[in-house]
C-alpha cells in the first residue's frame, strides 16, 4: 500500500497544493481535436491499471492476480485514508465466499424459527440451488399474498458505477418477474426534502451551491451549521472528486472568518481555526428564531427583499414576536433553550446582517424529531437577510457532501442501467379495475417512506399520512435487500429484530458478513466492484471526467455480480431476456458510453472512440467554463424572479405554505416552528443524561470499511469508540481507553472511551455504522458488543410530513463495563456456517 504521495491523516489538511495537478488524459474541444495526453503513471511504464471508488479514482497494481497496491490517481486534490480499506475490502475475513441459507428456513421452510435470525447457523448451498429457493420464494409469497407481499425499497448505498447499480438491478429484476414494494425518500436528507419543494420548489439539499471561488472572493463570514466537510466530502455517491479541499483552503487562505455552530468542534472548525459555539443539539430552530427576532427587533431585516421574494412573512412575524403564541422568540428565550447565551445570539444577528453571510447548513439538524423545521427556518433566516442570490451570500445545503460548490463541467451526463418498464400496479382491492377513481379503489400502496419499513413490518395495513397522503402500509412477507445494510442504518435496533420476526424471508446480496447478512435467511456473495468492469462519472457536482472503472482481480470465492445473479433469477421465472435485453457487462458499459458521446458532440466536443477510452489507463476530463466558476446559487431567481420563478405555488420563497396548511398536521404547522424533540440533552421530559452525536465516521462511509483493517485506525479496546467530554468522563469515572456501556430503554452497547474537549459537555459523539453484534439474538435487547449506535436511536419519524428518520435523536447513560467482557465476533466468518 503505498500513500507516500500524500500523507494526510485527518483532521489535518493535505497542505500540498491542490491546483498543480498536470493535465492527464483532456477532453478538449470539437475544434481543436481529441487529444489524449499520457499521464505520468503511464509514462513511467509501470503497469497500472485505473478504477473508482466512493472515495476516489485509484489506480491498483496487481500481482500474480492479487491486488498488492493502490495508489490515489495524481489529480486527485486530496485523496482520503478511506482507501486504504478498500484493498482490504476484497481479502477482509468478514468476506461471504459462498451462497448460504439459514438451516432452520432450509430445513423447515420459509418463517422458520425467527429467533434464530442472528445465530449464525447457515448452510452452505450451490448458485444452482440458491437461485431456485430464491426464484420458488419469490413466486410462493406473490402468489399467496400479491406483489405488495415483497419489499424492495432495498434502501442504501452500494458501490460506484453505472451499470452495476446493485439497487437498480434488483428494481429491475423485481419489476420484470412481477411488482414489489419500493421505498420513497432517504436516511440522508428525509426531512429536508420533502419540505423545501413546499418552501424553494425544489429538492434544495442535492442542488449545485454558490461556488467556492465566489465565497472566497465575497463571503465575509461563513458559518458552518452542523457542517463538517472536512470530514463528510472525503467520500461522493459517484467518484469522489474532494474539490471541496480545493475551496476549502482558498478558504482558509483568504482568511474569512469562519463561525461553527456544532456540539463537536469539527474537523472543519478546527482546520479553518473557526470561532466554535456548541448549541444543545436538536434546538438549532430555538437559536435561529433567536437570530431572527434580534434582526426584527432591531430593524436590520431586509424589508425589501421580504417584499419581493417570499410570501407569508406577516403570519410567521405573529408567531416570532409572539402574538401568536404569547411567547416572543427572543435571544433570552432561545437561549434558554439552546444554552448559547443571549449576547452571543444577538452578535450574530447584527454580524450576518452587516456582513456578506454564507451558511452552509449539514443534514445532522433535520434527522431528528421535527427536523423540517431546521432548514425551512434557516431559508427563513436567510431570507430575512436578503442575501439570497447575491455572491457569497444566502445558503448552501450541499458544500458538505459530494463536494457542493465544486464548479460543474460541460459534460455528458452518463447514463446507466435502469430499474426497467414503469412498475405495473397490481394490487387492487377485490372487484376494483385499474384506473377506477372510486377511493375504495385507489391502488393499495406500493411505496413507503423508507423509514417506515419496520412499522409496516410491526402493524400491517395501518393507515399513515405523508406530506399530504395517506398511505396504508402494506403486508409484507419477504423482504429483499441488495446495496444497503438496514442492521446498520435503521433506528431501534431491537424494534427491528423484533418486526423482523414477522418475516418468512429475508434475502440479502453483499460481498461481506455485515448484520443484514447475518440476520437473512439467504445470502448470496457478491463480487466487489473491483471484481468487474464499470464505467462512472467523476464528481457528483463536478461531472469533471468519466472513468473507467477496470477489473482489477478475478472474483474472490464464488462470488457473482448483482446482475448475473439477477439474470438467472429471471430466467427461472422466464424473463431472462426482458432483464438483459440480450446485453452483457462490457455491451452495457459501451452503450452508455457510446450515448454520452453522442450527447457530447452535441456540445461541440468529441470524445474518443470507446477502444480508446478504455484501453488509456485515464479518466476522460471535460472543460469547466468561467460562468460555472462563477455561480451563484439564486442569481437568476434575484435577478428576475418572474421569469425565474421557484417551484412553489407562489412562484417565491413560501415562509408560510398554504399547502402545508391544509394538511392541518399537529406536528408540522405552516410556518417555521419550534417544538419539542420527543427527548433532548435537558429537555423537559427527558430522562437520560447525555445525548448522543451519531454523526457520519470519519474513517467509514456507514458501515462500509468497517470489517476492514481501518478499523485498527480508530477502535478502541476493539470497540467503536466514544467521545466524551473530560467533565463528564469524570463524573462517571471514565478515562481514555476504558470500555463502556452506553444504554437506554432502548437497547445498550459496548463502547471505548476517548476522552475529549472538543465535545460540549453532556453530548458523546458515537458515529453511526458500527457493526451490529448482540451477544445473544435470541434475548431482547441483548448488548451488542461491538457498538451500534443504532440500539439507541429512536425509529420516531420527524413528522406526518416527511415521515423521515430521526438517527440524530437519542438520549443516554454510560457508566464503565465492570463485567467480563464479551469478545466481538461479526468481523468473521459467522461461527456456526458450515
Ligand atoms: P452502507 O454501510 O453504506 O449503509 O446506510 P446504508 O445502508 O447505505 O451500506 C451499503 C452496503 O452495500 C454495504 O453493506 C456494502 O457492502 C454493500 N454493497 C456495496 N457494493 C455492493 C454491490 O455492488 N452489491 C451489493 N449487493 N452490495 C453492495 C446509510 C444510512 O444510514 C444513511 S445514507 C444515512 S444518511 C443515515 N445516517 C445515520 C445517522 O447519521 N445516524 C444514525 N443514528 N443512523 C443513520 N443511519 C443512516
Ligand atoms: P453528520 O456527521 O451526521 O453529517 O452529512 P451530515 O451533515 O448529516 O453531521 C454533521 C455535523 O452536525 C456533525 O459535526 C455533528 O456534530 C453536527 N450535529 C449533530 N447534531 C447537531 C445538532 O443538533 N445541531 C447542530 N448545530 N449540529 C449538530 C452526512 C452525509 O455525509 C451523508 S447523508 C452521507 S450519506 C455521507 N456519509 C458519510 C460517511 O458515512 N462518512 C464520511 N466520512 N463521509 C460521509 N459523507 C456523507
Amino acid at each position: 500500500m503505498s500513500f507516500d504521495k500524500t500523507k494526510i491523516t485527518l483532521p489535518e489538511m493535505n497542505r500540498r497544493s491542490f491546483l498543480k495537478s498536470s493535465a492527464m488524459l483532456t477532453m478538449v474541444g470539437a475544434a481543436s481535436g481529441s487529444l489524449l495526453t499520457r499521464g505520468a503513471q503511464a509514462q513511467s511504464g509501470t503497469k497500472l491499471t485505473m478504477s473508482g471508488s466512493h472515495w476516489g479514482v485509484f489506480r491498483g497494481r496487481v500481482d500474480q492476480g492479487r491486488l498488492v497496491e493502490v495508489t490515489p490517481w495524481e489529480q486527485d486534490p486530496h485523496p482520503t485514508p478511506m482507501l486504504q480499506g478498500m484493498m482490504d475490502s476484497i481479502y477482509s475475513p468478514s468476506r461471504i465466499k459462498y451462497p448460504m441459507v439459514r438451516r432452520a428456513w432450509l430445513e423447515q421452510g420459509p418463517g422458520a424459527d425467527p429467533e434464530g435470525r442472528g445465530t449464525g447457523d447457515f448452510v452452505r448451498v450451490s448458485w444452482e440451488k440458491a437461485i431456485d429457493l430464491v426464484a420458488g420464494e419469490l413466486t410462493r409469497v406473490r402468489k399467496k399474498y400479491g406483489s405488495n407481499g415483497v419489499f424492495g425499497g432495498s434502501y442504501g448505498w452500494k458501490s460506484v458505477g453505472k451499470f452495476h447499480n446493485c439497487r437498480t438491478l434488483l428494481r429491475r429484476m423485481l419489476k420484470t418477474t412481477g411488482g414489489f414494494v419500493n421505498s420513497l425518500g432517504d436516511y440522508s436528507t428525509g426531512a429536508a426534502q420533502v419540505i423545501l419543494p413546499h418552501v424553494v420548489g425544489s429538492l434544495e439539499v442535492y442542488e449545485q451551491c454558490t461556488s467556492w471561488d465566489v465565497v472566497r472572493d465575497n463571503t465575509k463570514t461563513l458559518v458552518f451549521w452542523g457542517c463538517n466537510p472536512v470530514n463528510t466530502d472525503q467520500i461522493g455517491w459517484l467518484i469522489a472528486d474532494h474539490g471541496a479541499f480545493v475551496g476549502l483552503e482558498e478558504v482558509k487562505k483568504a482568511g474569512i472568518r469562519v463561525i461553527c455552530i456544532d456540539p463537536i468542534k469539527t474537523e472543519t472548525c478546527q482546520y479553518l481555526d473557526g470561532e466554535w459555539l456548541a448549541p444543545r443539539p436538536q434546538t438549532d430552530v430555538a437559536m435561529m428564531l433567536g437570530i431572527a427576532h434580534t434582526l426584527y427587533a432591531e430593524k436590520l431585516h431586509d424589508e425589501d427583499f421580504l417584499k419581493k421574494y417570499t410570501v407569508g412573512f406577516d403570519k410567521f412575524l405573529a408567531y416570532l414576536i409572539g402574538k401568536e403564541d404569547g411567547t416572543p422568540k427572543t435571544a433570552e428565550w432561545a437561549s434558554k433553550i439552546c444554552g448559547i447565551d443571549a449576547g452571543t445570539i444577538k452578535q450574530l444577528a447584527r454580524d450576518f446582517a452587516k456582513n456578506r453571510t454564507m451558511i452552509a447548513a449539514g443534514w445532522s439538524i433535520q434527522r431528528q424529531h421535527h427536523g423540517e423545521q431546521a432548514h425551512w427556518m434557516l431559508v427563513t433566516l436567510c431570507s430575512m437577510l436578503g442575501q439570497i442570490g447575491l455572491p457569497g451570500g444566502g445558503f448552501g445545503f450541499s458544500y458538505h457532501y459530494c463536494s457542493g460548490g465544486t464548479p460543474t463541467a460541460t459534460s455528458p451526463i452518463l447514463g446507466g442501467i435502469t430499474d426497467g418498464p414503469a412498475a405495473e400496479v397490481t394490487d387492487l382491492p377485490a372487484g376494483c379495475h385499474p384506473g377506477s377513481t372510486e377511493s375504495a379503489c385507489q391502488p393499495k400502496s406500493n411505496a413507503i417512506p423508507v423509514c417506515r419499513l419496520v412499522e409496516a413490518l410491526l402493524h400491517p395495513g395501518r393507515t399513515i399520512k405523508y406530506n399530504g397522503s395517506d398511505i396504508v402500509l402494506p403486508e409484507i412477507h419477504m423482504v429483499y435487500w441488495a446495496g444497503g445494510n438496514p442492521f446498520s442504518h435503521q433506528q431501534n435496533r431491537n424494534e427491528m429484530v423484533e418486526a423482523w420476526k414477522k418475516l418468512d424471508t429475508f434475502v440479502v446480496h453483499d460481498f461481506q458478513w455485515t448484520a443484514s447478512a447475518r440476520h437473512a435467511d439467504i445470502v448470496l456473495p457478491v463480487t466487489t466492484s473491483y471484481e468487474r468492469n464499470d464505467i462512472e462519472q467523476l464528481g457528483d457536482y463536478a461531472l469533471s471526467h468519466i472513468v473507467p472503472m477496470k477489473k482489477l482481480v478475478e472474483p474472490m470465492y464464488e462470488a457473482r455480480s448483482d446482475f448475473d445473479i439477477f439474470a438467472d433469477i429471471c430466467e427461472r421465472l422466464g424473463k431472462r431476456e426482458e432483464y438483459t435485453e440480450g446485453m452483457n457487462e462490457m455491451d452495457w458499459i459501451k452503450s452508455f458510453y457510446e450515448a454520452a458521446r453522442l450527447e457530447s458532440r452535441a456540445k461541440g466536443m468529441e470524445m474518443p472512440v470507446f477502444d480508446t477510452f478504455w484501453q488509456s489507463e485515464e479518466a476522460l476530463g471535460f472543460p469547466v467554463k468561467d460562468a460555472q466558476k462563477q455561480f451563484v446559487r439564486y442569481a437568476d431567481f434575484r435577478e428576475d424572479p418572474l421569469l425565474n420563478a421557484l417551484g412553489t405555488p407562489s412562484g417565491k420563497i413560501e415562509i408560510y405554505s398554504l399547502n402545508i396548511e391544509k394538511m392541518h398536521y399537529d406536528d408540522c404547522p405552516p410556518h417555521p416552528t419550534w417544538m419539542e424533540p420527543i427527548e433532548r440533552l435537558d429537555g423537559p421530559t427527558t430522562k437520560y443524561p447525555l445525548h448522543i452525536a451519531s454523526n457520519h465516521p470519519i474513517y467509514r462511509l456507514h458501515s462500509q470499511l468497517c470489517g476492514t483493517k481501518l478499523r485498527e485506525k480508530y477502535a478502541i479496546g476493539g470497540r467503536e469508540p466514544c467521545w466524551i467530554n473530560p467533565k463528564d468522563a469524570e463524573a462517571r469515572g471514565l478515562k481514555d481507553g476504558d470500555i463502556a456501556r452506553a444504554y437506554n430503554d432502548r437497547g445498550q452497547i459496548l463502547v471505548g472511551i476517548k476522552v475529549t474537549d472538543v465535545i460540549r459537555p453532556g453530548v458523546i459523539r458515537i458515529n453511526e455504522g458500527g457493526w451490529y453484534d448482540p451477544v445473544n439474538p435470541r434475548e431482547a435487547k441483548t448488548l451488542c458488543r461491538y457498538g451500534d449506535v443504532n440500539n439507541l436511536t429512536t425509529s420516531v419519524s420527524t413528522s406526518k410530513l416527511a415521515q423521515a428518520n430521526c438517527g440524530q435523536t437519542a438520549v443516554v447513560e454510560i457508566e464503565k463495563f465492570t463485567g467480563s467482557l464479551p469478545p466481538v465476533e461479526v468481523f468473521i466468518e459467522p461461527r456456526k456456517a458450515g
